[in-house]
């Protein structure tokens, strides 16, 4: 049954169609200005968004951070035209006319897909398939979990999703959409412009799914209407606001909506209709207006329903200005991602002890004692892992599981769902006052990898804590034993991989990707035990440094420089013994962190590197990425093929990873 909607948030005498056509003209003329583009979605749906936009949607364009603003996330990226149009119509002042016309230029704050950071009411980066529904289920979450946390009268705001066939296609979304209906994120909605073509043609070559069938079988609530009905959209969304489900709502569209010979052909999808066509939809939607041109009575329509927004918002801050104020430090503290203000002397002092303790603990448990420490004091950590949580030791023992209706839990049960996990993620970090961390072995950041890049590409601090980190895992074998894996997140811009080599550094490593307020972290930690190597108090973080000194050469000038990361600290501690007894004077190196080392002046670098020392590098990991570091004359003692099953000490002489060989090798160069 419909229920009886709500009313456009303006007084002017303009229709709801106007409204819809100056998105329309907006996106035709914007692609057909930069010559490249995707008109037919943005005229397909602008029906959807402006019943959305204009009659439901929470939001404030001149405080576009507002926290319990609604989120509205285009999943379908390649629309980007359709959220600039609204942003330029609502009254974002960094989205403004000029901005439009310079749609996809270099610098322009309308890119080819949506970015975040570039203008505000962008929430998240979309455009790769799929992303966007599966990040905005953990903004969904985040929403439940910080209302749970606080005060549920200060977040209360529902989670908007425009998700088009190709995000429904995507595998990543029967993740994302099986997590929500199983946390029973009811106030996750999600409208599906549902116009059966893809950029092949109609969709019917390649797919044939009952969307709502497949929705309704994870526990969503679902509806199909005609998305150029206004009253039939606001009908479907109000009955989706009082869900106690998740939302899909079926909108079916047609896409290049108005272009009178492309309307209903892939031929809208991603290219400039050109100027014939763009004369006849103007004819056809009764638009006379010159590109760009919005006429003051439309406009003024658009800005009322911007402007609306500022009474709530203003409610909104007198809520929390009311709140005791220990509680609203508390609330602005997380708000602005700052960490607590003990949270340094409280990791000072672990290390201290542990420096003392000297525990022989594979990193994975170290991470999960340093979690121990932290999570008690940084009540903004959301912990979890993708059903191995036994294995990546991510539960620490304050931590309750988040449950469907229940979400004071701060550990989440993601399941075999790496990439909806990582996804989810993403949102929770961009949602704001959380900090989340997941779990799965290293070899599966490949099924987060997409994720992955979007954390990094957004900036956003979210930490992924990958255990099995080399052949040292065992006998599980070659399919869950990383060798390209640490090269390969390397090479991804402004993602910090750290991977500790003992206790101390772990704890160390911690601290780092917690204090990154702008960068995700992966933290690549052992299944097999370690001895200490940090067994003297520094007040310092080294790991923060990237490399450093871990040991200097005895007994005259250094000859040899040892550089290693995480469980090949040990062996390389062990070849520097082997090469002092033979009287080779060694060093070595720790480099728990490639970024982080870069990152130091050259004077620095210089030095912790050796200059004139035979440099040997040992990682149980490719070569790719070490040479930077090892000079012509450099060796590399790692993998070269994928590992083999078998007890681990003997994989490591199997692969000859060994002390020995790392001797040898040092020798063979002196
Ligand atoms: C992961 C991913 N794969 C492929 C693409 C390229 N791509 C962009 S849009 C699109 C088709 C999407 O179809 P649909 O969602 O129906 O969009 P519409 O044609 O309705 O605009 C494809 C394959 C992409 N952006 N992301």
């Amino acid at each position: 049954m419909l229920q009886p909607a709500a009313a456009p948030r303006h007084s002017a005498p303009v229709s709801h169609a106007e409204m819809a056509n100056a998105i329309r003209a907006l996106a035709m003329d914007a692609v057909q200005a930069a010559n490249s583009g995707h008109p037919g979605m943005p005229m397909g749906m602008a029906d959807v968004a402006t019943v959305l936009f204009s009659r439901f949607l929470k939001f404030d364009p001149q405080t576009p951070t507002w926290p319990d603003r609604d989120r509205f996330v285009l999943s379908a990226g390649h629309g980007s035209m359709l959220i600039y149009a609204l942003l330029y119509l609502t009254g974002y002042k960094d989205m403004t006319l000029d901005e439009l016309k310079r749609f996809r230029q270099i610098g322009a704050r309308t890119a080819g897909h949506p970015e975040f950071g570039h203008a505000g009411g962008i929430e998240t980066t979309t455009g790769p398939l799929g992303q966007g529904i599966a990040t905005a289920v953990g903004m969904a979450l985040a929403e439940r979990a910080m209302a749970a946390q606080f005060d549920p009268k200060l977040v209360d705001h529902y989670t908007y999703v425009i998700a088009g066939d190709g995000c429904l296609m995507e595998g990543i979304s029967h993740e994302a959409i099986s997590m929500a209906g199983h946390l029973k994120l009811n106030k996750l909605i999600v409208l599906w412009d549902d116009n059966q073509i893809s950029i092949d043609g109609p969709t019917s070559l390649s797919v044939s799914d009952d969307q709502l069938k497949r929705f309704q079988a994870s526990g969503w609530a679902t509806i199909a209407v005609d998305g150029h009905d206004p009253e039939a959209v606001a009908a479907a969304i109000a009955a989706a606001q009082k869900s106690d489900k998740p939302s899909l709502i079926a909108c079916r569209t047609v896409i290049g909506f108005g272009a009178p010979t492309k309307a209903g052909t892939s031929a809208t999808h991603g290219s400039p209709l050109g100027a014939d066509e763009i004369k006849g939809a103007r004819e056809k939607l009764g638009w006379p207006h010159a590109p760009f041109e919005i006429p003051d009575a439309i406009l003024k329509a658009w800005r009322d329903v911007g402007a609306a927004g500022a009474a709530k918002q203003a409610t909104w801050g007198k809520l929390h200005d009311a709140l005791p104020a220990a509680q609203r430090a508390e609330w602005d503290r997380r708000i602005k991602g700052e960490l607590p203000a003990d949270f340094a002397k409280t990791i000072s002092a672990y290390k201290q002890k542990l420096a003392t303790d000297k525990p022989k603990w594979a990193t994975r448990k170290s991470s999960q004692m340093a979690l121990e420490v932290i999570n008690p004091v940084v009540p903004e950590t959301l912990g979890g892992s993708a059903d191995l949580t036994g294995s990546n030791n991510t539960k620490t023992a304050g931590l309750n599981p988040v449950k469907p209706g229940d979400y004071s839990g701060r550990y989440i049960y993601y399941g075999v769902r790496e990439h909806g996990m990582a996804a989810a993620m993403n949102g929770i970090a961009l949602h704001g006052g959380l900090i989340p961390y997941g779990g799965t072995f290293l070899v599966f950041t490949d099924y987060c990898r997409p994720s992955i890049r979007l954390s990094a590409l957004m900036e956003q601090r979210v930490i992924y804590v990958m255990t099995h980190d080399s052949i040292g895992l065992g006998e599980d074998g070659p399919t869950h034993q990383p060798v390209e894996h640490l090269a390969a997140l390397r090479s991804i811009p402004n993602l910090l991989v750290l991977r500790p080599a003992d206790a101390v550094e772990t704890a160390e490593a911690w601290q780092v990707a917690l204090t990154q307020s702008h960068r995700p972290s992966v933290l690549a930690l052992t299944r097999q035990d370690l001895p200490a190597v940090r067994v003297t108090h520094t007040e310092e973080n080294l790991v923060a440094k990237g490399g450093y000194e871990l040991l200097a050469a005895e007994g005259g000038a250094a000859k040899v420089t040892l550089l290693a990361t995480g469980s090949e600290i040990a062996i390389a501690v062990t070849a520097r013994d082997l090469l002092q007894k033979d009287g080779v004077p060694t060093r070595v190196v720790s480099m728990p962190s490639f970024e982080l080392f870069n990152g130091q002046d050259e004077a620095y670098q210089e030095k912790t590197l050796g200059p004139g020392t035979v440099r040997i590098a040992v990682e149980a990991g490719v070569r790719q990425g070490w040479d930077r570091y090892l000079g012509i004359k450099g060796g590399f003692v790692g993998m070269s093929s994928f590992g083999a099953s078998g007890p681990y000490e003997q994989l490591y002489k199997h692969f000859g990873i060994t002390p020995e060989a790392v001797a040898a090798a040092a020798k063979q160069r002196l």
